[in-house]
């Protein structure tokens, strides 16, 4: 028995339990995300050597202002193949918890982007689960082939428990891959223990991916790939949902901090691109970037991959 199971059998055997069972639901965190990144690390360690990230100096643990939500924050690299593996986790008082994990290759790998995002209150949990494409996986099939068509069955394995979340922000899908699993729940531990090994299986995946994954030596290859991930974190460090509740958290001189230098590390140093430069749609008539997080709007109720992997949302 954890703490907490212990805490609920003692209070709830009370006379009178009615109070202390409301004060108990508020007061004991049913799950959290912390298993997750310790798999994460171990996993990881075990095809390559992960080395403490300079950023760790820097980022390591925060408070926010409310004096009870902490923010725990993680950062290796593993050369030659990864450039960055973060993680950032939020745990609420109330119950909230925040898993944002990312992994950056190096930009001689053309690999997608290991990309777990999960929201959870007491209530609702919000989902993302992906290997993020570095290339066009829409027009372009080369790519696809090369990384997701072998990667279908895992997104099948999930489609029922996990399925697809409803409209969300339409630029987001083109950062999506035809396996993502982007899926919203009434938080439950029978859910978390499902999203916890698609997680595994995910990350399993990508690792192999890592593993055969060969250096790339023709110079405008590599700075295709290192634009391809820079115009990635640029939108992200623009535009990630996250950011509002980090600003809640933190204040916006924190929260700008930890989005621009450590979970979107990369985006004041790959390249010289700025946010308009990739996403001119988004300038308003004074030069300034638009606030609103899309310009198309939500769309996509239905999942706009077949069985195949093809883009079928036009
Ligand atoms: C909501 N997070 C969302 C949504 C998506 C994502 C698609 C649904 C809202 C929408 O339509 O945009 C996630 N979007 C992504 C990801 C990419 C993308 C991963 O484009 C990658 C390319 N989420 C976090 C963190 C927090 C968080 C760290 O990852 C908090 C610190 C919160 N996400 C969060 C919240 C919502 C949300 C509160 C609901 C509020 C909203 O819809 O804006």
């Amino acid at each position: 028995l954890g703490k907490a199971d212990v805490c609920v059998s003692l209070r709830s055997g009370r006379k009178g339990g009615r109070k202390p069972f409301s004060f108990i639901r508020a007061q004991t965190t049913p799950f959290s995300y912390q298993k997750f990144v310790q798999f994460a690390v171990d996993e990881t360690n075990r095809f390559i050597y992960l080395d403490k990230s300079q950023l760790q100096d820097k980022f390591s643990n925060m408070q926010a202002f409310d004096g009870k939500t902490n923010l725990d924050m993680l950062a290796y690299e593993a050369p030659p193949k990864i450039r960055l593996l973060r993680s950032l986790s939020i745990h609420g008082n109330d119950g909230m918890q925040v898993l944002d994990f990312g992994v950056y290759p190096e930009p001689e790998y053309d690999l997608p982007i290991f990309c777990a995002n999960f929201f959870s209150s007491s209530t609702t949990s919000i989902v993302v689960l992906d290997l993020n494409p570095l290339h066009d996986v829409v027009e372009n099939d080369e790519y696809k082939e090369k990384y997701y068509r072998s990667l279908l069955p895992l997104y099948a394995k999930y489609a029922n428990l996990l399925p697809w979340g409803g409209k969300l922000t339409s630029e987001s899908v083109k950062f999506f891959s035809p396996i993502v699993i982007w899926t919203r729940f009434s938080t439950s531990q029978y859910l978390h223990d499902v999203l916890y090994s698609a997680f595994k299986d995910y990350l399993k995946a990508w690792l192999l991916l890592l593993d055969l994954g060969e250096k790339e030596t023709n110079p405008s290859r590599i700075i295709a790939n290192q634009e391809a991930q820079h115009r990635y974190l640029t939108w992200r460090a623009e535009k990630d949902p996250g950011y509002n509740l980090l600003k809640r958290l933190v204040g916006e001189a924190e929260a700008k901090t930890v989005v621009r230098n450590f979970l979107f590390e990369g985006v004041n140093t790959l390249g010289t691109k700025s946010f308009l430069d990739y996403f001119p749609e988004y300038r308003c008539e004074d030069g300034t970037i638009n606030e609103k997080r899309s310009m198309m709007g939500k769309s996509f109720e239905r999942r706009p991959w077949n069985s195949k992997g093809d883009f079928i949302g036009s």
